[in-house]
């Protein structure tokens, strides 16, 4: 390691882990924006007293409002602190307090019930800003210091070919595509089908459950910063459609045969190329041939945009929202919704067909999202071709995945697709029997309990208790989160509902580091994403980051060059540093805002 990195990495030890100096005296960790008038409010006082410790809270005139005792909790291992626990839940007017101990106080925090408005408006405009192939223009996105021309317009890619690092000649494809569009995925400019779903998906379903539960549309046509606002069509809708249409541009053309390694999961030298009938699937990526530097906004991206070969996880995750849309834009758009619908039919088809094409990352200048295990993905495309279409076809393919009616297991992430066709099962009419559907209502709360018994385990009570954190563990908190909202909703138990915002606590300031990993929300917010447009930290000309964008998080397996040095230093949840160039604990990313915009929505909705 060089001297710099060496800095850097000891600089971040001191920022990151609190376990290896004292925290600093009555340093109350709470949720930075405050709490919502009815549920849960607790917060944390890192501290080694073995005795329950004297709080009190007071409003915007000093007034004592509540007093309480700490409980000690004492060792937690996912923060490497003793800890105390503070419960504030018997507060519930509107207001602006704080909790005291002795002669320190906390920052102010609000109770409010429209705490999540702005965040969940801030969210959202995270997917505009990251469109591809249109300019971004400052009266949508917040500012002009967030305008910029349109990056990869247009953008025609051909088959990336030639020899891989392993000797492998790929032999490419007989055509160019043109995939303008869509959301670039995160810090790089890559679009990629897989990741890209889940997304979509994400956002299509927060609108299908409004639907479904009878809910307030809280992104009616208009509300949102859009370029499509006034159009008479929901804004969540009209931003999943950017990305929607790029994926249709993603599908192979009808009559393709193409050279692909067939069964093969990883790059090894000799790999065997055989040849089949790609007509339907879809392309796994198209990014760029070399990985560029930060910063580079993506209109200045030089790079050749090349499209990578299909793959069976591509096509499925296309099936799977084609199908979504083809059911939601039905009475929207019919020409739309059939486009999607043939899309979704020939993609399924054509992963029949070819059911074991995966993703090899073979080369530079993009993500992989290699998944190697594609059951998932078919049980989910199953599902929502089912629901859009009731064909007994998917029906049989449903009910003979291992996934129809087994137990949900933890949350939802790009390679871990079965919960999304079981929401979408739990959640929606379809032509499956009041029994199955029960049934797996039933198995998403079982997860919710499963959620609530991990928080059990914890110090922070936070429903996530993995041995170590992984790559992105903010985004799988917050699907947590989803699913725990969706138990509240099956069965109207608080409970689940305490288990979100305990979720979205941590997120915003409840952890160890005393971070709200959101920017622009709360009093000490992620500054630095990695991108390669917000990169302020690294170059003064360029902007800093728009309000409403989540960091990657904690991650104890960091593995960037400049977040390796907490490795083996930091205690799990504390394995974070808010420095640019740190990309495997601090991206930002479609699959990761998208569960902030469903669970923060979820968390600004009237109660019943
Ligand atoms: O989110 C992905 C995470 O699960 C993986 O462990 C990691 C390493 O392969 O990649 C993450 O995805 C990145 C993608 O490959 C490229 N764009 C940025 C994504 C977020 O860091």
């Amino acid at each position: 390691m060089n001297k710099r990195l060496l800095a850097v990495a000891a600089a971040a030890l001191l920022a990151a882990v609190p376990a290896m100096g004292a925290p600093p005296p009555h340093q109350f960790l709470l949720n930075q924006l405050g709490f919502l008038p009815e549920g849960a409010k607790h917060a944390i006082l890192p501290s080694p007293a073995t005795q329950p410790l004297e709080w009190q809270v007071t409003d915007e005139r000093n007034r004592v409002v509540l007093t309480g005792r700490t409980t000690v909790y004492g060792a937690d291992a996912a923060s490497g602190q003793p800890i105390h626990r503070i419960d504030l839940s018997a507060l519930r007017t509107p207001g602006t307090y704080r909790l005291a101990m002795g002669d320190s106080a906390s920052r102010p925090f609000r109770i409010d019930a429209g705490l999540y408005d702005r965040l969940r408006n801030d969210a959202f405009n995270y997917f505009y800003q990251t469109r591809a192939g249109i300019a971004i223009e400052a009266r949508f996105a917040g500012g002009p210091q967030w305008a910029r021309p349109a990056g990869h317009l247009p953008e025609k890619a051909a088959c990336a070919a030639g020899a891989d690092e392993n000797g492998n000649v790929w032999p490419g494809c007989p055509y160019t595509l043109d995939v303008t569009g869509g959301w670039y995925d995160a810090g790089d400019q890559g679009k990629y089908v897989v990741n890209g779903g889940i997304a979509l998906w994400t956002l299509l379903d927060l609108y299908e459950r409004e639907k479904a539960l009878g809910r307030p549309s809280l992104y009616a046509d208009g509300k949102a910063r859009l370029p499509e606002a006034g159009n008479g069509v929901d804004d969540l809708l009209d931003e999943a459609r950017w990305e929607m249409e790029f994926f249709l541009k993603m599908q192979v053309p009808d009559g393709t045969r193409l050279k692909v390694p067939v069964g093969q999961k990883r790059n090894v030298p000799s790999l065997v190329f055989s040849e089949i009938d790609a007509s339907g699937m879809a392309h796994h990526k198209v990014g760029d041939e070399h990985w560029t530097r930060l910063p580079t906004p993506p209109h200045l991206d030089t790079e050749r945009r090349l499209l990578f070969p299909p793959s069976t996880a591509a096509t499925l995750n296309l099936a799977a929202t084609a199908a979504q849309c083809a059911r939601i834009w039905r009475r929207i758009d019919a020409v739309f919704a059939g486009r999607c619908r043939t899309a979704a039919k020939r993609a399924w088809n054509a992963a029949k067909r070819n059911p074991e094409v995966y993703a090899i990352d073979a080369f530079p200048g993009s993500g992989g999202y290699g998944d190697r295990d594609l059951g998932d993905e078919f049980y989910w495309a199953a599902a929502e071709l089912f629901i859009t279409t009731g064909k007994p076809d998917y029906a049989a393919a449903l009910r003979a995945s291992p996934y129809f009616r087994a137990a949900t297991a933890g949350e939802p992430g790009w390679p871990r697709t079965a919960s999304l066709g079981t929401i979408s099962l739990a959640l929606l009419p379809s032509r499956l029997d009041a029994n199955d559907r029960a049934a797996l209502r039933r198995s998403l709360v079982a997860a919710a309990d499963g959620f609530l018994a991990d928080e059990a385990k914890t110090g922070y009570r936070i429903p996530y208790a993995p041995p170590g954190w992984p790559w992105g563990s903010n985004a799988s908190i917050l699907n947590r989160a989803l699913i725990l909202a969706l138990a509240n909703d099956f069965t109207g138990e608080a409970r689940y509902r305490d288990g979100v915002i305990d979720a979205m606590d941590f997120i915003l300031g409840r952890n160890p580091l005393d971070r709200s990993f959101v920017t622009g929300t709360g009093a000490r917010p992620m500054t630095n994403p990695h991108h390669r447009f917000w990169t302020h930290q690294l170059d003064p000309a360029m902007p800093g980051p728009p309000p409403g964008v989540l960091s990657g998080g904690p991650n104890s397996n960091a593995s960037d060059p400049t977040a390796i040095g907490l490795r083996g230093h930091c205690a799990p949840a504390a394995c974070w540093m808010d420095d640019a160039r740190a990309f495997s604990v601090n991206e930002v990313a479609i699959n990761w805002n998208a569960p902030l915009v469903w669970v923060s929505a979820w968390l600004s909705e009237p109660r019943r």
